[in-house]
């Protein structure tokens, strides 16, 4: 059972940083930690994650024992995102490798996993921005970013309506075997066929491995990465 037990904060710096807290101390798999608001809301490598009060679903939820689901839980988390992202709204998500969610190549959710595998447990933060309108994002998202309200005009999406989803989403993915959770992601790969660079090179999305490394043409040659930072855009 994952998504109990679960604490809301009205505002908090960061979900993840409370999930950290709370697994740290010893929190049971599957504990949920939301919030309307995030002062401090973290992305990767020290980016940061901007949303308004009471627009965006904020969750991060311990998961323990995960075992060899470990490896592909990036991919997992992204797939369910998805899926409760279309189960809640007329909307086509894809992903961005690893785990970038997008509809119409905007980016609609993120993920960020941390964790303490010595300890046994990772924590999964993911937002979604489920009611934002354009001009409530930062100046410098508002070409990059969506939410399923702008996506999907017309729906209004219940903040706990796409938790629901997205726990559901998340306690079948997780369930899943490896075979499964890639030919999910495959069918969602934002990469394939694009062109792609990353700090050292450039080439042409190919699709991913079965341990989720993503694969890129260049020239005749393929690279796989498993690691850093990709962009979608001119190979130059
Ligand atoms: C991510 O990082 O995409 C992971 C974001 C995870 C956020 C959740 S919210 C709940 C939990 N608690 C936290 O503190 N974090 C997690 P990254 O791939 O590094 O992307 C960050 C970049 O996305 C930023 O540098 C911006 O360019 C962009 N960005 C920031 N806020 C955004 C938003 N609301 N919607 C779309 N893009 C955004």
């Amino acid at each position: 059972m994952i998504g109990s037990p679960r604490v809301h904060h009205r505002q908090t710096d960061s979900t993840n940083a409370r999930a950290r807290e709370l697994a740290s101390a010893g929190a049971r798999h599957g504990t949920l930690v939301t919030a309307g608001e995030q002062t401090a809301g973290r992305g990767r490598q020290g980016r940061s994650w901007e949303t308004p009060p009471g627009r965006a679903l904020l969750m991060s939820l311990v998961l323990r024992h995960l075992g060899a689901a470990r490896e592909l839980l990036p991919l997992a988390a992204a797939v369910a995102v998805c899926e409760a992202c279309e189960a809640v709204a007329p909307v086509r998500c894809r992903v961005k490798w690893p785990n970038d969610v997008w509809i119409d190549e905007r980016k609609v959710a993120g993920i960020l996993i941390e964790g303490r595998p010595a300890e046994g447990w990772a924590v999964l933060g993911i937002g979604l921005n489920v009611n934002t309108d354009r001009p409530e994002f930062p100046p410098e998202l508002r070409a990059a970013a969506t939410s399923l309200r702008l996506s999907a005009p017309g729906t209004d999406p219940a903040l706990e309506d796409v938790l629901s989803a997205v726990v559901g989403a998340l306690e079948a993915r997780l369930g899943d075997q490896p075979s499964g959770v890639l030919d999910r992601w495959r069918q969602r790969d934002a990469l394939i066929g694009q062109p792609v660079r990353w700090a050292d090179g450039a080439g042409v999305g190919a699709g991913i491995d079965d341990t989720g490394a993503l694969l890129v043409d260049v020239g005749g040659r393929r690279v796989s990465l498993d690691a850093g930072e990709v962009h979608l855009g001119p190979a130059t």
